[in-house]
């Protein structure tokens, strides 16, 4: 670890995994005199071999912003105030306790926001604030993002994280649906680099294939790129699947004798041929036809959907189809197909009996308001608002946000921002004071990634490649701050009724302590031998690494400063399996159920003009546009639209628009409008994650250049009901100059 004094001038280089993206990226970190002077792709690194994207140097203006906090501020007549830990503490323990005595435990709501998923300290420390507070308000951005895909694995394979990827290096035809992981460096799958493994994978004669209502920077990349009508993938993977039943081409391949009779599945989608679903995708049928042969006499191939397959109105039945299409041509668990990765740590898919396991629920419980059911133990986050301002018994009266910015993030943020201002009390552990935090009474701030050590836990369970990659700390924390799991323990213990100062390492010891109580004695025994010494997240580390299928240690891991490769992904099948049969289900009664949905929709007529969103590579949701080096270059936050929709409503490249719901006309925003022939016609496209102009927050780079709240519009009802993700994706939209 290198000491801040400046006037320490020799170099040092540091290893470490990129916190910033799913693609987990090995950097190369240069150090002088208390400062990064350099940042770039680490080459040994053995799983992303030296690539790195502009968000990865921008790690530096991170480290550096003057406007990320490095005091705890609490809120007093309205005005934060900068206090001292113990402070912000003694003012969290007075205020959340009086809420708990007064209102119950569930009147406490807790949020936790994309980067807690890139934090160890967050992963593996949370859930002891949420056991510890008891409550069912619990929600998180998965909501917004990725909880279809959980749905459907906890269904099928029977964990929630038992995902399966592209087995990219090794495949001969992808399809590429509803992601764009050129601009996304990839998600649901973590791939570092997927420009070069593409182009890879077209060098060695294979075709990748994009469907997209926007010829994305990965559909620019493709050998073909179809557009879809927004939110049609159900209909087109029911058509690709009704094909493959048809040609008699399904096969069960790895998965035979693990399925059951394919009958129920072939009458359901019996009524979606190409030709039927072919005007409500907007391909034409013998493409979807086609698209299916190909898939099914490939022998390497593989589908991958991502966020524009989730974030719609049918998010649990596209993923699944995709599962079934992938498995019913004989791709799931196949070199070169769809395969599970297994992660040296932390994986539920490699605990406990093999083969077998309790499966999931979904629906244990449900919210106050809408009645929307528990998905893993959480609500949809699009409920968080009417939980608090709508009144009466059980309402929610004080909020814990972890790393979320749910007012830009989340659907209907007016409504959201105004409820927050309704609670009784609110803390927030974030890097930033912006248009979320700006509510909460008190902030704690979390230290610099750079201060932080690095271990992904969900990531390895979703890589292109096994590996296992530790980074330390390049910096020593600023005296006195805590790191982010020890502001955690402390929240968890006063919501579990502590009084005073907590010494943060008997909180510690407790919580290891019983960790290892979920351990057979022997096994509890050994550990507290092997890991004992240790301290924080490492010890956890520590403990899962021995306990994982490679039997690592921490030391082990941590001497290789390039990572552990753990090799190729291996056939699973069927050892993966945690259901209550040790079989997959093919047809789980909820998502059957849910195809009359599908079914209805059928002949829905297309609106004259459909928002979708989209990503940039220099942008992160909703955070880092404070960072100058990615703040600089061209206008981001633009509308995409078509030539020929422009002419037909007299819009001009760089003209204002006003963009409104077609159902809610009275809220619109202005947006600048750019001409693409990218998009498909009657398509728009706005990304999500801009509108730093509210007051009250510390964004001063970032209120330069505002932009516009996309979800300042969407609809915080509109959810896919089984998942209870929003939909973010493909709503009808009236656009007029402004
Ligand atoms: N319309 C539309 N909306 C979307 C999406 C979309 O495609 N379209 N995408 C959705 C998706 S996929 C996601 S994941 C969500 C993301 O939604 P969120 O997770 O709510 O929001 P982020 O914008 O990622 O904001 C991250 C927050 O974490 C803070 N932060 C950053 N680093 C740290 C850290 O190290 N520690 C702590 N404690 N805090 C930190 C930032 O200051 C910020 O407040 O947005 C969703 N919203
Ligand atoms: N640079 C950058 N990288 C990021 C993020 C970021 O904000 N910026 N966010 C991170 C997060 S939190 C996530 S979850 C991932 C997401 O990673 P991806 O899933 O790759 O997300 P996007 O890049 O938004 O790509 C989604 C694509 O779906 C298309 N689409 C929209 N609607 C539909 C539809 O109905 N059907 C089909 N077939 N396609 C549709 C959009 O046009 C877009 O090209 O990215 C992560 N990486
Ligand atoms: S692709 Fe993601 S992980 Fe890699 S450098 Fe960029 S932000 Fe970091
Ligand atoms: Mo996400």
């Amino acid at each position: 670890m290198t000491e801040t004094s400046p006037a320490n001038t020799t170099t040092t280089t540091h290893h470490r995994i990129c916190p910033l993206c799913e693609a987990c990226c090995g950097l190369e970190i240069k150090v002088s005199g208390g400062h990064v002077t350099r940042i770039s792709g680490h080459a040994d690194d053995v799983f992303s071999q030296g690539y790195i994207c502009p968000k990865g140097a921008a790690l530096k203006d991170l480290h550096e912003d003057p406007d990320r906090l490095r005091q705890p501020l609490i809120k007093r007549n309205g005005q934060f105030e900068p206090a001292s830990w113990e402070e912000a503490y003694a003012e969290i323990e007075q205020r959340l306790q009086a809420v708990q005595a007064r209102h119950g435990r569930h009147s406490v709501a807790a949020v936790a926001g994309n980067p807690s998923a890139h934090k160890i300290g967050l992963m593996l420390y949370y859930p002891r604030l949420l056991k510890a507070l008891g409550t069912r308000n619990i929600f998180s951005a998965a909501t917004l993002d990725q909880m279809p895909r959980h749905v459907v694995s906890g269904l099928m394979y029977g964990h929630w994280m038992s995902v399966p990827v592209p087995d990219l290096t090794r495949t001969d035809w992808l399809l590429v649906l509803g992601a764009n992981p050129v601009a996304s460096n990839g998600s649901m799958w973590t791939v570092p680099d997927f420009r070069g493994k593409a182009k890879a994978l077209q060098a060695r004669g294979g075709k990748l294939i994009v469907i997209d209502p926007r010829r994305s920077e990965t559909a620019a990349l493709a050998d073909e790129h179809h557009f879809i009508r927004p939110g049609a993938d159900v209909f087109l993977l029911l058509g690709m699947l009704h094909t493959v039943f048809k040609s008699g081409l399904a096969r069960a391949g790895a998965a035979e004798g693990l399925i059951g009779s394919l009958d129920e599945l072939r009458q359901a989608v019996a009524p979606f041929a190409p030709e039927v679903v072919a005007e409500r995708c907007g391909l034409p049928a013998e493409t979807i036809a086609r698209l299916a042969t190909e898939l099914a006499s490939t022998p390497r191939a593989v589908l991958y959907g991502r966020i524009g397959t989730c974030t719609q109105d049918f998010g649990s039945l596209s993923t699944w189809l995709i599962d079934l299409l992938n498995l019913l041509t004989g791709h799931l668990d196949q070199v070169g197909g769809s395969m599970f990765p297994k992660a040296a740590a932390f994986a539920a898919n490699t605990a406990g009996p093999a083969g077998q396991g309790r499966g999931v629920k979904l629906g244990r419980f449900s919210s106050r308001v809408s009645a929307a059911p528990e998905v893993m133990g959480e609500l949809p986050i699009s409920c968080l608002a009417e939980e608090i301002d709508t009144p009466g018994e059980g309402a929610v009266r004080a909020l814990i946000t972890i790393a979320t910015n749910p007012v830009l993030s989340a659907p209907n943020g007016e409504r959201l921002s105004k409820a927050l201002g309704q609670l009784d009390f609110m803390v927030s552990l974030d890097i930033y004071l912006n248009e979320t935090t700006r509510h909460a009474d008190v902030i704690l701030p979390a230290p610099s990634p750079l201060e932080d050590l690095h271990y992904d836990v969900p990531f390895p369970q979703l890589s292109w490649r096994n590996h296992a990659r530790y980074s330390a700390p390049i910096f020593q924390r600023p005296a006195g701050q805590p790191a982010e799991w020890q502001s955690l323990l402390r929240l968890a213990a006063i919501a579990q009724g502590a009084q005073g100062s907590q010494d943060s390492q008997t909180l510690d010891d407790q919580y290891f302590a019983d960790e290892l109580k979920r351990l057979p004695a022997e096994l509890a025994d050994a550990a507290r031998a092997a890991s004992g010494h240790l301290l924080g997240p490492d010890r956890l580390l520590d403990l899962a690494l021995r306990g994982g299928p490679y039997k690592l240690s921490l030391d082990q891991v941590r001497a290789a400063p390039a990572g552990l490769d753990l090799g190729e992904l291996q056939p699973r099948l069927p050892e993966l399996l945690r259901t209550p049969d040790g079989r997959i289900d093919l047809t789980p009664p909820a998502l059957m159920q849910d195809l009359q949905r599908a079914t209805a929709a059928l002949h829905e007529p297309a609106p004259a003009l459909t928002l979708i969103g989209r990503r940039d590579v220099r942008s992160n949701n909703s955070w880092m546009h404070n960072l100058p080096i990615l703040a600089k270059g061209p206008e981001r936050c633009t509308l995409l639209v078509h030539p020929s929709d422009a002419q037909r409503l007299g819009l001009q490249d760089g003209s204002q628009a006003r963009l409104s719901r077609s159902d809610r006309p009275a809220t619109a925003l202005l947006v600048p409008v750019q001409l693409s022939a990218a998009m498909m016609p009657g398509v728009v496209s706005l990304p999500h994650g801009w509108g730093h102009d509210q007051a009250g927050t510390r964004l001063n780079l970032a209120a330069e250049r505002p932009g516009v709240n996309l979800n300042a519009l969407l609809d915080e009802q509109r959810r896919d009901p089984l998942s209870g993700n929003s939909v973010l994706s493909g709503v009808a939209v009236n656009l007029v100059a402004a």
